[in-house]
């Protein structure tokens, strides 16, 4: 395992050595609830292949991601909704692992409610 992998925060979160919301979670792909929302339902999903940038990732492992991004915003109910993927602090990448952010616009969640936590 590369130094760079053993400090990543969403690759503990993968081993399950800190803690997360879990939404989905498959073979090569996990979705959680963000830590720091910018709405209600605000989730990311992640490939489990450790790599910095959209580039780094082999397309087998992203096969799922948009599946599952499509799946919980139609869980959350919001019509409106941003999918977004940072690559570089230039482009305000913050967490060097890939993942896509799924952010429902506010106030449009009418759907989430059994089974979706409260934020
Ligand atoms: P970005 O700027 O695209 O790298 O966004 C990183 C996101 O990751 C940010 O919205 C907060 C979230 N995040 C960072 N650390 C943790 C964590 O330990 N747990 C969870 N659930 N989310 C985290």
């Amino acid at each position: 395992m590369s130094s760079k992998m053993a400090s990543c925060i969403f690759c503990k979160i993968i081993k399950g050595e800190i803690p997360c919301f879990k939404l989905f979670e498959s073979e090569k792909t996990l979705a959680f609830l963000d830590v720091n929302p910018l709405s209600r339902g605000h989730a990311l999903v992640i490939p489990k292949f450790h790599g910095e940038k959209l580039a780094d990732i082999p397309d087998e492992d992203l096969s799922e991601i948009l599946p599952v991004a499509k799946k919980l915003i139609k869980a959350t109910g919001a019509v409106e909704y941003n999918i977004l993927q940072n690559n570089g602090t230039g482009a305000h990448q913050v967490v060097p692992h890939v993942h896509f952010h799924m952010i429902p616009k506010p106030n449009q969640q009418e759907g989430l409610g059994i089974g979706w936590p409260q934020q």
